[in-house]
């Protein structure tokens, strides 16, 4: 069995917030981190105007968390928040006294090692890698074993009044763009493969949508496949293709599963995933799943929508496709209505992978959106 984390989380909230918003606030994080087997022993939501400079919480409580790691025997300290790396590494050094194993992270952090664990492509691998170096920034970065093994053999041609931290960023953009030229390659090549789809007029739906909405659940439904399915975040990390049957224009169309999204997710991941989303980017269907049974659910229809926009996605069609109607609990006349006025143009549709209920409706509607804007038939 996988090795389970002691965590505690800390956040820190201006003295306004109610500590029910903040305790809201901190339930994705908790998420994350049972989806990286942890279990959260503590959570310290800290008041202040603003995080403290040096160590985020303040010295105060600093000396609390130590006490708390020492007690509960904590692994790993997790900040709901984005920090400077020198924090992280404040606070590393102040709990190494009582734990010298201690990892402190921040949300990045945490997104990253979660990643870690569920890429399997070579391309969520650099993709993983590009956006640790980014996030550990020019001076951990330099700290590694890369920068130190290749200062002992001699990096030579040293400029005059060259800084040793203008050196080490020197190395970190360039092991960056190394990264980024390898990344820029399978990415080509995946265009390429796209483009020849494209040319021989197979045309792409794309599942997108928040993670944990039960994306893989449905095209596993659709394609006939297997993929791992799981109640914790970003279980998807690569995307892969498959094919779904439509009956009544008897085709084949291809349909591709990809990774969740989640409020929040650092501009620098974005980024790095692009090439993951390649297939969201190019499809001319999105299927956009949504957790019906979500409390949040509008809040993350609305970050989807915003993501799609931010790596350029142009589909053709976009269907809202409510998903775990099996097991939603309120009003299901009301939600139906509320759902259909709100999201009209999306052409809802209301599915349970569970049970199979509306997937014949959902292909029907797919068919569609097809025969509307391409040309499936020739
Ligand atoms: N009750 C119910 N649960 C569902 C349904 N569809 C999926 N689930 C559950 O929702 C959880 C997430 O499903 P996935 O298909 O892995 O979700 P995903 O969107 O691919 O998640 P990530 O890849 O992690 O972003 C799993 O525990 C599924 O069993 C459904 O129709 N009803
Ligand atoms: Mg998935």
């Amino acid at each position: 069995m996988a090795k389970i984390h002691r965590v505690v989380l800390i956040d820190v909230i201006d003295p306004h917030t109610h500590r029910q918003d903040a305790e809201k606030n901190l339930l994705e994080l908790k998420s994350l981190v049972s989806t990286y087997n942890g279990i959260d022993i503590v959570s310290i939501i800290q008041h202040r105007t603003r995080p403290d400079k040096a160590t985020f919480i303040g010295s105060g409580k600093v000396e609390e968390l130590i006490e708390i790691v020492k007690k509960e025997q904590i692994g790993v300290v997790v900040l709901n928040a984005i920090v400077n790396p020198t924090v992280l590494f404040n606070l590393t050094q102040k709990l190494w006294t009582v734990n010298p194993q201690i990892q402190v992270w921040d949300r990045i952090d945490l997104i990253l090692n979660i990643f870690d664990k569920h890429a399997h492509t070579s391309s969520a691998k650099l993709q993983i890698e590009i956006a640790r170096m980014r996030h550990m920034g020019p001076r951990v970065f330099g700290l590694g074993t890369t920068y130190f093994s290749r200062q002992g053999g001699g990096i030579g041609g040293r400029g005059v009044g060259e800084t040793n931290i203008e050196l080490m960023k020197r190395h970190w953009r360039k092991q960056i763009k190394l990264k980024q030229d390898e990344l820029a390659k399978l990415a080509r090549q995946h265009e390429l493969q796209l483009e020849r789809r494209r040319e021989n007029n197979l045309t792409g739906i794309s599942i997108v949508g928040y993670t944990n909405a039960g994306k893989t659940s449905l095209f596993n439904l659709l394609t006939k496949r297997t993929k791992k399915v799981k109640d914790a975040l970003f279980v998807t990390l690569d995307s892969v293709t498959g094919k779904v049957y439509l009956n009544e224009s008897k085709k084949e169309v291809l349909v591709s599963d990809t990774i969740g999204f989640i409020k929040n997710l650092p501009a620098s991941l974005v980024e790095s995933f692009k090439s993951t989303l390649m297939d969201a980017i190019h499809a001319d269907i999105l299927l956009h799943v949504i957790d019906i049974t979500d409390p949040e659910r509008d809040e993350k229809i609305e970050i989807v929508e915003r993501i799609l926009m931010e790596i350029g996605a142009r589909p053709k069609k976009i269907i809202f496709v409510f998903n775990k109607i099996d097991a939603y609990e309120g009003n299901g006349e009301e939600i139906l209505k509320e759902i259909h006025n709100k999201y009209e143009i999306f052409t809802p549709q209301f599915i349970s992978v569970k049970t199979d209920f509306g997937i014949p409706k959902l292909k029907r509607e797919i068919e569609k959106g097809l025969s509307e804007y391409t040309s499936i038939e020739n």
